[in-house]
């Protein structure tokens, strides 16, 4: 009798153990406690006495519903400070200086790449991520970070061209409409391309029927004199506020993510009222996929709290909550049955890809000679 007790004290000992993330050997941060010790936690598995009070979250802009930052804070007692940017090089910037003060990024593919390549992140600790069950297979295990070992997947998207239907009644197919002076002169000062060193050469080099991974420097040399010969007629390189200037009309016409048009179309809460004219499409030469990853940085203050940040975003309902509000594509499985029928009409128009999307569309890499990109982009903004 006196066995079975230490037995099964031993056993509940190991599974709390296992609920707070085992030992400190083996979780990043420096609030990982030796102990394991788990007095204060509820149901969920966390350990309120780990929490820190705020986290600090640099993510993209207009890339998370505020109402889910309130739902955070009010269930954990932990206050979210959100700072934003605009292109994964802005971010890489700031985290490569050091001591940025930030818990959590979102780079996406390539950039976590690089990200882990220059030793930046810290590795993911499995155990306080429940939540891993709710995401799609299919869309972990991806290339820039096999095994999910640094990064989880927190958005996705494509980028084509957003357009306001009033006018282009026709419809848009091909790059030429954004990329043509002659298409485009009508259109001056009222369109932009995004102010991002791999998708606005990118697509130019889809225009010209090369990867978007192309290095090849006769491919570059076209690609600028393609963009130079735009930029007379351009409104801006923007990658900010592209969804509220295509809303009020200011643009007719952007090179844009998928969920950037989404809340053009839609509205963004409080922010913009939604414009029904506004449609997206992925050009017939083809155009970008990519994958945005939540990636806890290797000196975060706070790793233990961004892990239940980062568990709670993975929950169905917030997660569905989320994409609702940003309109972009969640690799959360048990999130889709949860979305609107607005949001998946929308998807079905041409917001989201199908299969024969699918065929058109590139995912972009980093290799040895990809920082010809920003050496290129420098020379075409400078000019
Ligand atoms: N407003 C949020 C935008 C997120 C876009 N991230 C993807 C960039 C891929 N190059």
């Amino acid at each position: 009798m006196q066995m079975l007790r230490v037995l099964l004290v031993a056993l509940l000992l190991a599974v709390s153990l296992a609920a707070c993330g085992g030992s400190s050997a083996t979780s990043p941060g420096n609030e990982y406690g030796a102990s394991g010790g788990d007095s204060t936690a509820p149901s969920d598995g966390v350990d309120r006495s780990k929490l820190a009070k705020e986290l600090y979250f640099y993510n993209w802009s207009d890339y998370i519903d505020p109402a889910v930052l309130d739902q955070f804070e009010a269930e954990y007692g932990v206050k979210v400070i959100v700072d934003t940017y605009d292109s994964n090089e802005d971010m890489l910037a700031k985290v490569r200086a050091g001591n940025s003060g930030y818990d959590i990024v979102v780079p996406s593919d390539y950039a976590v790449q690089i990200m882990i390549a220059e030793g930046l992140a810290a590795p993911v600790d499995k155990t306080l991520l429940p939540n891993l069950v709710h995401l799609d297979p299919n869309l972990l295990d991806q290339y820039f970070d096999k095994g999910n070992a640094y990064s989880i997947p927190y958005m996705y998207g494509i980028t084509g061209i957003a357009y306001n239907t009033k006018f282009f009644p026709n419809g848009i197919d091909s790059w030429a409409a954004i990329l043509e002076p002659s298409q485009v002169a009508p259109f001056a000062g009222k369109f932009s391309m995004l102010d991002d060193a791999r998708e606005t050469p990118g697509a130019a080099l889809r225009y010209i029927g090369q990867s978007l991974n192309s290095t090849d420097p006769a491919a570059l040399a076209r690609v600028k004199e393609i963009l130079l010969a735009q930029k007379p007629y351009l409104a801006a390189y923007n990658s900010s506020d592209v969804n509220r200037k295509l809303a009020s009309e200011e643009y007719v016409l952007a090179h844009s993510w998928s969920g950037s048009a989404m809340q053009a179309r839609n509205g963004l809460g409080d922010e913009f009222s939604g414009n029904p004219n506004i449609a997206f499409v992925i050009p017939k030469e083809g155009g970008m996929i990519w994958m945005d990853n939540m990636m806890i940085l290797k000196d975060s203050p706070h790793a233990y709290t961004a892990h239940v940040f980062m568990n709670f975003l993975m929950r169905p309902e917030v997660a569905a909550q989320n994409v609702e509000y940003i309109g972009y594509l969640t690799p959360n499985k048990d999130a889709l049955e949860l979305l609107s029928p607005e949001i998946r009409e929308l998807y079905a128009q041409g917001f989201a890809p199908d299969e024969e999307m699918y065929k058109r569309l590139e995912w972009a890499v980093r290799n040895e000679g990809t920082t010809a990109f920003d050496d290129l982009w420098t020379e075409i903004k400078g000019q």
